[in-house]
């Protein structure tokens, strides 16, 4: 008896004094913490729907989750820095972009910071976290911590829990504290983006996904090349007028802002009246740039020739841009000149555009 509740005694002190998480623990934890706070963030930046909204809470929870983890990680930093590796300034510097990615989230949530110089706080989020990701990928390969069988346990699943509970309230409480000290956060759509130039034309912003460029368009050759089932056909500028109708809808960038205006302009139903068996439809741009939509989502889509009651300006897409209500910017393809019905299934695509 004595022997044995000596021994329990011991077991008990060396529990107490092993650490919540183990340096191996904190490391498996972060690696999947991160694949969430990406998978998210990306997510995020697809959804535009108002059922989307959890996408980027779930990214709010993933990224204060990492947040948790840093006390426990930076234990793991002071040992792995007395080893002066000769790669360690490569890791000081991934620490730093994480940081740096981590800071303008928040400052983005909490509207705090909107921007550096000219250049948009999420936008600054988002390029820190491409440009962090090689580096991640490339410590967690170099520093591997490989999952064993036993970490499938009870306990670790109990640590989750505990770990998601704690994100979970620490998003809460943000949330709340922003809306209580009335911070600009508080006035983002639940995209995250900021509202710019409501109704007015000449305030929203000019965006490319990537480097397009208004191309000079002389709207008297012009042609809009529309093909369904029946064959393809010419419409000029004047022609698409005849169908014409007007409607309120928001465009949401992902660069982080978002404006709500008045459209004029055809309805894509009215121009593609024979669907056969298509399954997607295909928008594309004089320059090159396209979308493929699903079909379902035909009856919702415009092809607008003019914003605000006057005819769009170069830079938004003269003589027609589409107009996709519950989608983000980037499928609003611009200088319109083909719309096609299309047998190819609408996920035939990649995630984001490439040009
Ligand atoms: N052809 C073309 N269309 C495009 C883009 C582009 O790069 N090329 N950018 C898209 C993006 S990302 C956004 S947010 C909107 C911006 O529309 P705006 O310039 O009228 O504000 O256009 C979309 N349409
Ligand atoms: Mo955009």
């Amino acid at each position: 008896m004595p022997v044995a509740g000596g021994d329990t005694v011991g077991v008990d002190a060396h529990r107490t004094a092993r650490p919540w998480l183990t340096p191996r623990g904190t490391n498996l934890a972060l690696l999947v913490v991160l694949l969430l706070v990406y998978a998210t963030g990306a997510a995020s930046e697809a959804t535009g729907a108002p059922g989307g909204w959890w996408v980027t809470s779930a990214h709010g929870v993933a990224a204060l989750a990492v947040l948790a983890l840093l006390p426990h990680k930076r234990r793991v930093v002071a040992r792995g820095l007395r080893r002066a590796r000769s790669t360690r300034w490569l890791s000081l510097v991934m620490a730093a972009l994480l940081a740096t990615t981590l800071l303008t989230g928040l400052a983005s949530a909490t509207g705090l910071v909107t921007g550096v110089g000219n250049l948009g706080i999420l936008w600054l989020h988002i390029a820190g976290a491409l440009v962090v990701l090689p580096l991640v990928h490339w410590h967690a390969l170099a520093r591997p911590t490989r999952p064993r069988r036993t970490d499938l346990s009870r306990r670790t699943a109990l640590r989750a829990g505990v770990l998601g509970a704690v994100s979970v309230a620490g998003l809460g409480g943000t949330e709340v504290a922003v809306a209580a000290l009335e911070l600009p956060g508080a006035r983002r759509r639940f995209t995250g983006s900021v509202e710019t130039g409501r109704l007015v034309p000449a305030l929203l912003p000019p965006t490319s996904w990537l480097d397009d460029r208004a191309p000079t368009v002389d709207a008297g050759p012009w042609r809009l090349a529309v093909a369904d089932a029946a064959g393809t056909s010419h419409l000029a500028l004047g022609e698409l007028a005849a169908f014409s109708t007007t409607r309120r809808v928001t465009l949401d960038c992902t660069s982080g802002w978002y404006s709500e205006q008045d459209w004029t302009g055809v309805p894509l139903s009215a121009l593609l009246p024979d669907r056969g068996s298509a399954r997607s439809v295909l928008v594309t741009s004089r320059t090159g740039y396209s979308a493929r939509l699903p079909l379902t989502d035909l009856d919702r889509l415009l092809l607008a020739t003019a914003v605000g009651g006057a005819p769009l300006s170069a830079l938004h897409g003269f003589p027609a841009r589409l107009v996709a209500p519950g989608r983000r910017g980037f499928w609003w393809v611009k200088w319109v000149d083909r719309v096609e019905l299309s047998s190819a299934p609408p996920w035939w695509r990649p995630p984001f555009p490439l040009t």
